[in-house]
């Protein structure tokens, strides 16, 4: 039996209701393929904040950096801004053990009603891969002048060529591993004139060693129209920490929900923890109501496992997701069922083989 250790930061709003059903279908799963877990809970949130003025401790860092991986359900309250409780918690969490890739996986299941019209299971199925360290997500900048009608506010973006020929290089060498081999670059290079440029030409070079990977660019605002248009394009999409996260609510989105998507935060030289989340936020409109979607966070689990060495699990939990989908039987709102957070969560867990 192989024990791991997993930090489990629930946070706020439906991050609360959707962690309990992951650690419970992790527990299942785990236990059919040897797997143990030892859950080390950090009440870290915006109600924290509250309380001590800061979303986590001084020496929070140091307490998740002994753990396997961390396991997060949402950030964000009203009452905290969200620039505040982002860069309270998430922020660091990931610049501080560097989770330089958001991977997103974007896919149609069977049993989920899709907004577009024909699509089919299949026809949609891609990961976004966000660069998730630097680029628009900066604190660089400041206001000055502030409530005089001279207010001027600057903010810079930053890329730097090893952060981004490491993002670029870890979506290529998806993109090589996957059956289509094709690569979608997200910029917006007609307007912004330095970076954008910069990630287009980053591009180009890394592609030299990538011939058989096709490249196509396109700009952000034409790409999300195509994520609407014709999904079934895209294999791997790649973009900034900014373009990456618009991205991949809006893939989900053409999928039917964006409750269903996770996101893995994956260091990829193992050095440090990585950190597994739904995509979606804290929802306050239906916190504490049971009715929240608990797959992203699920899937998000499986991803967890994948990283840490245990296929077996992952695909145990992948089967039972697309089978309870499948069924339709217990879907929750957001997929046009009336099953709550609970109920959709113990149906999946008696499908886990
Ligand atoms: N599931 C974590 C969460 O609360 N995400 C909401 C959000 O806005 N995240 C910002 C980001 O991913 O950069």
């Amino acid at each position: 039996m192989k024990k791991l250790r997993i930090a489990v930061i629930p946070g706020d709003g439906i991050g609360k209701e959707v962690i309990p059903e992951g650690i419970q279908a992790l527990e299942v799963a785990g236990r059919k393929h040897s797997v143990e877990f030892e859950w080390t809970y950090f009440d870290w949130s915006c109600e924290t904040y509250h309380q001590t003025g800061r979303m986590m401790p001084e020496d929070g860092i140091e307490q998740l950096r002994q753990f396997d991986a961390i396991y997060l359900g949402a950030v964000g309250f009203p009452g905290v801004p969200d620039h505040i409780s982002l860069w309270g918690l998430l922020l660091p969490i990931r610049r501080a053990f560097d989770q330089y890739v958001n991977l997103r996986p974007v896919r149609l299941f069977d049993g989920v009603p899709c907004p577009l019209a024909g699509k089919q299971p299949g026809d949609i199925d891609f990961y976004v891969v966000r660069e998730n360290v630097e680029g628009e997500y900066s604190s660089i900048g400041g206001i000055q002048y502030e409530g005089t009608e001279h207010e001027v506010v600057c903010q810079q973006s930053l890329f730097t060529r090893r952060g981004t020929d490491r993002i670029l290089k870890y979506a290529f060498d998806l993109a090589q591993s996957r059956e289509a081999k094709h690569l979608s670059s997200a910029t917006k290079s007609n307007g912004i004139y330095h970076s954008m440029p910069y990630w287009d030409n980053r591009v180009l070079e890394m592609a030299k060693h990538y011939p058989e990977v096709k490249v196509d660019h396109f700009h952000i605002d034409i790409l999300t129209a195509n994520f609407v248009r014709m999904p079934e394009h895209f294999d791997v999409v790649v973009g900034s920490n900014l373009f990456g996260d618009i991205l991949s609510d809006l893939g989900p989105a053409c999928t039917g929900t964006i409750a269903i998507a996770p996101s893995a935060n994956i260091n990829p030289e193992k050095t440090y923890p990585s950190m597994f989340e739904p995509v979606h936020g804290s929802a306050p409109d239906i916190a504490g109501q049971n009715i929240a979607n608990p797959l992203g966070t699920i899937w998000a689990g499986a991803m967890m496992m994948q990283h840490l060495g245990f296929p077996a699990v992952h695909d145990a939990l992948m089967q039972a997701m697309e089978t309870v989908l499948k069924e339709k039987q217990h879907l929750t709102r957001d997929m046009g069922g009336v099953a709550s957070t609970q109920e959709l969560g113990a149906a999946l867990i008696r499908h886990i083989a």
